[in-house]
């Protein structure tokens, strides 16, 4: 308790100094100094030599030593600069890595080859957009909501981020060009480039800047609106809840962030991507006691580090890519090798889900593009043979059903379980797209990889094609246990791009030609929608009544989670054909996205009802696929530059990440 009263009086003993100052000290002085001065006279003039050369003597070792001491500071000084530029090279790897970082063409001029739109005002709001009133927030007169000092950071001037960055010791290369200039003239990559050693990513080669047109400025618009909020409300988190204006957590890795890195990079998103790149430098940390998912986090962050490593010539990039590479390795420590589903990045464990030992097919055999090209960057096996293993193993597996799959397979017995049960949508679609995707990526060597691609798509023809009503819809259907459902997932839609990508690659003509069949039909999936987005599932019609659509949508499947399958395909289509259709269907798509999906304070949601225009039903959840892939593809699309990721240079892995197609030994 407090007392009141003040605290009682001290007394103190006062010591006066002053006959000690006034006299004693300075008269011992004085004394002292007279006795020496006696003394020294006293001595003969051979003692005095000795004592004065003696005194010369360790004057002389005094300054050699003080030189000796300040030598450390100085290599000390030096010795830091040398791991500044080390820091750009990824420590504990091989030479291998540095070799096959991109080596920028020019130096800053070449920043003019693509436009910088971060720093540009948003395009106005296209006409005609106006979403259903509880999406219509409109946005606070003030942003009071910058917490964060990330969020704080970016209030700042562009190039005050950018002043903040060449600070942290890196170098960040955009579209080929050095943007740190405090970097040494030649990178490290080109002071140990090896010509034997495995050949570099893709470098971008400088070419005039193709102008963006105003659909492509749409798609700019869009990824700022929904940037926007993720900065402001989620910043560093998984997932944007833009209605709420919060966020979810899955793995708690900065999903969206991560998988958006090269979006804003093909975007030209130049102040966001360096923003999102020092978030990376000082925030990312996969040392962390959480279970992932280990084809979530081998898509969306093994995928995403590397195709920015690639893109960016950052070797920032690989080092985390190796290291969540790293983590995720214990998942095949199982009795077959065929991984489980979950791993705990921080204990190093992993385990199957809590009910079963299988693993999701298309899971275990859609990581490979991402573990053979981490293999490749840096010299280690490890990764690309397990993932290897697993389609061998896969390869020769019994229970397949004319090169099509089920849905399962066993972390034990190596087995498939619940046969008889096929599909090309989910915990199946990506088996099929990494075939032909492996395939590619490894310069169509590896046979057996193309072989079960072109069975599978035989299988596909034979059990699951079928034609819907009145429109005559070709529609990839599933089979159960003998039993045909004309229910096709939205998931199936990736198939007309990667039936495209193998005609373009060599593969049948035929499949071309249902690559143009599904895309149109995938199209139609959003068209004859209410809000002209496709639901999550739909059930063709096969029988002929009047009145009715192709389409038809069960109460539980009428959710749209602003997926990509349908405009990346038409990417693909576009990209093959020049048929302008394709972007204007692509066009129409992301209009239906901006009215119905789109919250006006930031921010795009998934929405639980497409047949209701005038309450669509937020789910107050952004994907983080909708800026990986879904407006990474629309402005591919709506883009006239086959290189602007060259499809004969690179492979979009599923999640959309581009990477390089290797080149040939
Ligand atoms: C993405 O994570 C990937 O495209 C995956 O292959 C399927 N699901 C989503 C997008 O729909």
């Amino acid at each position: 308790m407090y007392s009141a009263s003040p605290p009682p009086r001290r007394d103190f003993i006062s010591v006066t100094l002053g006959g000690v100052e006034g006299g004693g000290y300075n008269n011992s002085k004085a004394w002292r100094r007279r006795s020496c001065l006696r003394k020294w006279k006293q001595l003969s003039r051979l003692q005095r030599s000795v004592i004065l050369f003696l005194f010369a003597f360790l004057a002389v070792c005094g300054v050699i030593t003080y030189a000796n001491m300040a030598e450390p500071w100085k290599s000390l000084t030096s010795r830091a600069s040398e791991e500044q530029k080390a820091d750009q090279e990824v420590p504990g790897l091989k030479p291998a890595n540095q070799a096959v970082l991109p080596i920028p063409k020019k130096a800053d001029a070449n920043l003019g080859d693509y436009p910088d739109f971060s720093l540009q005002k948003p395009p106005k709001q296209l006409p005609g957009r106006r979403g259903p009133p509880h999406l219509q927030i409109r946005p606070p007169q003030k942003d009071t909501t910058k917490t964060q000092e990330e969020a704080a950071k970016v209030e700042q001037e562009p190039a005050q981020v950018e002043r903040e960055h060449k600070t942290e010791k890196s170098v960040i290369r955009w579209r080929g060009a050095v943007i740190d200039t405090e970097q040494s003239p030649e990178p490290p990559s080109r002071k140990v480039k090896e010509p034997d050693k495995p050949s570099p990513a893709v470098s971008e080669e400088p070419k005039e800047p193709v102008p963006l047109n105003e659909r492509q400025l749409a798609v700019i618009e869009a990824f700022r609106h929904a940037w926007k909020a993720y900065r402001e409300f989620s910043w560093g988190h998984d997932e944007l809840k833009p209605v709420s204006k919060s966020y979810g957590e899955w793995f708690g890795l900065g999903l969206t962030l991560i998988d958006a890195l090269d979006t804003m990079w093909i975007l030209g998103l130049k102040a966001e991507f360096q923003e999102a790149r020092a978030w990376v430098a000082t925030h990312l940390n996969f040392d962390k006691n959480v279970d992932v998912n280990l084809f979530e986090s081998a898509i969306r962050i093994l995928g995403g580090l590397l195709s920015t490593y690639h893109l960016s010539g950052d070797s920032l990039f690989l080092e985390k890519a190796k290291d969540i590479g790293s983590r995720l390795m214990p998942a095949f420590n199982t009795p077959s090798k065929i991984p489980f589903s979950d791993v705990n990045i921080g204990r190093g464990t992993a385990h199957p889900p809590r009910w079963t030992s299988d693993s999701t097919v298309a899971e275990v055999t859609s990581i490979q593009l991402e573990f053979r090209e981490l293999s490749r960057l840096t010299g280690e096996e490890k990764f690309q043979n397990a993932v290897d293993g697993v389609m061998k193993h896969v390869h020769t597996l019994p229970g397949k059903n004319d090169g099509l799959v089920p849905m399962f397979i066993n972390t034990n017995s190596g087995q498939f379980t619940h046969l008889g049960v096929y599909t090309l949508g989910a915990r199946a679609d990506s088996y099929y797209e990494y075939l032909l995707k492996q395939w590619i990526q490894g310069g169509k060597k590896e046979n057996e990889l193309l072989e079960d691609y072109v069975k599978g798509i035989e299988g596909v023809k034979m059990h699951l094609l079928r034609k819907s009503q009145p429109k005559r819809l070709t529609f990839v259907g599933e089979l159960a246990h003998g039993r045909f459902s004309a229910k096709m997932d939205h998931l199936v839609c990736f198939l007309p791009g990667a039936l495209a990508l193998g005609a373009h690659n060599g593969l049948p003509a035929d499949h071309m030609d249902l690559a143009l069949e599904l895309a149109e039909t995938c199209y139609q999936m959003y068209a004859q929608v209410e809000t002209g987005l496709s639901p999550e599932i739909v059930h063709f019609n096969m029988h002929a009544q009047k009145d009715q659509k192709d389409v038809e949508i069960k109460t539980a499947d009428r959710h749209n989670l602003l997926r990509p399958e349908t405009v990346e395909s038409l990417f693909y289509l576009y990209r093959f054909t020049g048929d302008k259709k394709y972007q204007d269907w692509g066009w129409e798509i992301l209009e239906s996205f901006n009215k119905y999906t789109r919250v006006a304070t930031g921010g795009y949601t998934s929405i639980n009802n497409v047949q209701s225009p005038s309450n669509p039903e937020p789910r107050d959840k952004m994907e983080s696929f909708f800026l990986s892939e879904t407006l990474k593809y629309l402005f591919l699309l709506f883009s006239d530059d086959v290189d602007l990721i060259n499809l004969d240079k690179y492979v979009f892995n599923t999640e959309a990440h581009p990477l390089p197609i290797w080149p040939s030994a």
